[in-house]
Formats: C-alpha cells, sequence, structure tokens
C-alpha cells in the first residue's frame, strides 16, 4: 500500500508539474545576448543589426518535450541596464531556473558574473536551478574569455557551464532543455531514483564551437 501511495503522490506531483508554468529567468549585463537567447529558442532565428536594449522585463511561454513529457516555461528575459535592477528582483523569488549569461567579447560582463551571484543568492530560492552561459561563441576573433574560464567560474560555483551563441544557435536549445529536464526530474523525483545529473548532461550533449581559437 505504501509503494502504491508513493506512486500516487509521484503522478499528482507530475500532473501538477505540467500545469503550471515553470519560471526561467534570463539574467547578465546590459548588451550579453539575453534577448537575442530567447528568440534564437523562440523562433529560431537571429536578427542582426543594431542593439535596442530590453526596457523593464517580459516573457515568452515555451513548451519543452522532455522524455515524452510537456514541461511549460514561462521564459522571463530582464533588461541588463543597472537601472532596471529593482524591477528584476522582484522576479527572482518565483523563479525555478535562471539562465545567467555573459559574452565571450566582455571581459567586464565576464567580471560582473560573480556579482550577479550575490544577487540571486540574495533574492531568488536557495534551490533555484541555476545555468551559466558564455554566449557570442561565434564570435571567435573578438573572444576575450577562453572557454576553461568559464568552466572554472563555473566549477567554483557548482553550476553547469555552456557557450552558446544567438547567431549560430550553438547550444541555445540544450540550455533552455537541459532547464526542462532538470526541473522535471526534481518534480517527479521517486526517493530511490538515482538523480538527474544535469552536469554530465550537458557534458554528453553540447557542441565545442570553436575549440581551437583560444588565443
Ligand atoms: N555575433 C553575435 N552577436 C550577438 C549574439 N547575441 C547577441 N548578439 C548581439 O549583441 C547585441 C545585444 O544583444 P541583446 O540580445 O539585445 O542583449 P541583451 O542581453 O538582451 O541586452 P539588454 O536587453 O540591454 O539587457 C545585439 O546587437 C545582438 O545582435 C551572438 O550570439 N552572436
Ligand atoms: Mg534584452
Amino acid at each position: 500500500y505504501i509503494g502504491s501511495g508513493m506512486i500516487e503522490s509521484k503522478g499528482a506531483f507530475l500532473l501538477n508539474l505540467l500545469s503550471v508554468f515553470l519560471q526561467t529567468i534570463l539574467v547578465g549585463d546590459s548588451g550579453v545576448g539575453k534577448t537575442s537567447l530567447l528568440v534564437q529558442f523562440d523562433q529560431g532565428k537571429f536578427i542582426p543589426g543594431s542593439f535596442s536594449a530590453t526596457v523593464g522585463i517580459g516573457f515568452t511561454n515555451k513548451v519543452v518535450t522532455v522524455d515524452d513529457v510537456k514541461v511549460k516555461l514561462q521564459i522571463w528575459d530582464t533588461a541588463g541596464q543597472e537601472r532596471f535592477r529593482s524591477v528584476t528582483h522582484a522576479y527572482y523569488r518565483d523563479a525555478h531556473a535562471l539562465l545567467l549569461l555573459y559574452d565571450i567579447t566582455s571581459r567586464t560582463s565576464f567580471d560582473n558574473i560573480r556579482a550577479w551571484l550575490t544577487e540571486i543568492h540574495e533574492y531568488a530560492q536557495s534551490d533555484v536551478v541555476i545555468m551559466l552561459l558564455g554566449n557570442k561563441a561565434d564570435m571567435s576573433s573578438d573572444r576575450a574569455i577562453r572557454r576553461d574560464e568559464g568552466e572554472r567560474l563555473a566549477k567554483e560555483h557548482s553550476v553547469p557551464f555552456m557557450e552558446t551563441s544567438a547567431k549560430t544557435g550553438v547550444n541555445v536549445e540544450l540550455a533552455f532543455t537541459a532547464v526542462a529536464k532538470d526541473l522535471k526530474h526534481r518534480a517527479a523525483q521517486h526517493p530511490n531514483e538515482p538523480k538527474f545529473q544535469i552536469h554530465e548532461y550537458i557534458e554528453s550533449q553540447k557542441e565545442k564551437s570553436g575549440c581551437c581559437s583560444y588565443f
């Protein structure tokens, strides 16, 4: 009886998960490519041209299928500019996942990651899924941050990491599906099942673009 009860509650849990939108937030300095990453994931395109900074905050709903289960993500695109910071803090508390971006061509955006993590730990739930993304991986000739620097920083903070390109689409889908997979596994976790290993999943799936263009 205990066994079947556990299965029932697991099913109910999963049902509950599927009926709600899981809140995912994109954060990082202005210009790192948060809006572009979301547009690439949502519409499969990149709109080149002049940069127009996001004002305030907006969201896009996306359904991601993981292991034959539909997971609903509500992805919030925040403004990186300092003057909007207090607006975005209010959204951290309800976030299930956070994608933290820097731009591989910008040392400043990389150095600011520590400050972003401090803010995240201050305002977000302690069990929030965090993923570090080094975006603009296509711009290899302007690279300022080596991939191993990103890997090291991520390791220091025990968060998964990958390089992405909103322009070419490299690893964009993976970033969001890895988050969806992790959230789904957490919700449907049976006590005796092994935990979903997001780090290992990403390592096995990610494309290491521009592997040989370190300066
Ligand atoms: N080459 C290249 N350019 C990119 C990439 N992602 C974004 N960009 C460009 O970088 C600029 C900034 O991109 P956005 O997506 O607007 O940046 P953001 O992080 O949303 O900025 P805020 O809204 O101010 O926080 C734009 O000109 C984009 O076209 C990428 O992966 N590769
Ligand atoms: Mg933006």
